[in-house]
């Protein structure tokens, strides 16, 4: 079983990947004020969360990550790349998350920043900010790098089946799943395009940082918690 859920302040989709058999679950990208939310949907389900996922450090809202651990003893993950020990596991390319029977396959889609990694789970990619639907994320802070991020879309995501379903870290306009396929032929940023010309379009793309950034950041290296204080 899956859920999709959506922030709107942020944008954000966040995801609960679920075990049927077990009810062993991984959260991907929670939002810290939807906390509840999640508690409540724990028990509407019958569900252990096990993991929080992240795909990346976010800078447009904090992660509910560190809450999960101390109210559900949840355990929180994040790329290695993302240079912060607070998790409670550094991911790597390649890695293989499990809960129950079922397996998460973690691939580095650095760019949108350094750290940022897609999650495989049978037919869905979870892409976090590296591809959007027509889009994909930005590229101008916290060691985004145009070409790295091209290279990622075009070598790790749009070489997987066609028909893998890609779910995005955001939207801003209220669509909610796309597929390799469709991506590769609609996508205005990536269709077609070279890599140089990718790069000029995301160099002169010129956008106003993220409201958050300056709090979000230095709060999400810390799984979005002060560990001095209880939550
Ligand atoms: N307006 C939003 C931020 C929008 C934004 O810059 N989003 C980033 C991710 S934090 C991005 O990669 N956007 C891709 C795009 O807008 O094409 C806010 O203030 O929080």
């Amino acid at each position: 079983m899956f859920k999709q859920l959506y922030d709107e302040i942020s944008s954000t989709l966040t995801y609960v990947l679920i075990d049927d058999e077990s009810r062993q679950a991984v959260i991907i990208d929670p939002v810290d004020h939807h906390l509840d939310d999640y508690i409540v949907l724990s028990e509407q389900l019958n569900i252990q969360l096990k993991y929080a996922l992240e795909t990346h450090l976010h800078a447009d809202h904090i992660t509910a990550g560190g809450q999960l651990r101390k109210v559900l003893g949840v355990q929180t993950a994040v790329s290695e790349q993302c240079w912060t020990d607070s998790a409670d596991w550094q991911l790597n390319d390649g890695d293989e998350i499990t809960f129950g029977q079922e397996g998460i396959k973690v691939i580095a889609t650095h760019g949108h920043t350094s750290g940022s990694l897609s999650y495989l789970w049978q037919d869905k990619l979870f892409t976090g900010y590296a591809l959007l639907i027509n889009g994909c994320g930005r590229t101008d802070f916290q060691g985004g790098d145009a070409g790295v991020l091209f290279d990622s879309i075009t070598q790790r995501i749009f070489t997987l089946p066609s028909e893998t379903l890609i779910y995005p870290g955001h939207d801003y306009q209220g669509r909610r799943v796309s597929n390799v396929a469709q991506e590769k032929l609609i996508n205005s940023r990536l269709a077609k395009q070279s890599r140089e010309g990718f790069i000029a379009t995301m160099a002169a793309l010129n956008l106003p940082n993220p409201k958050m950034i300056d709090v979000a950041v230095p709060a999400n290296r810390k799984c979005g918690v002060d560990e001095t204080t209880a939550l």
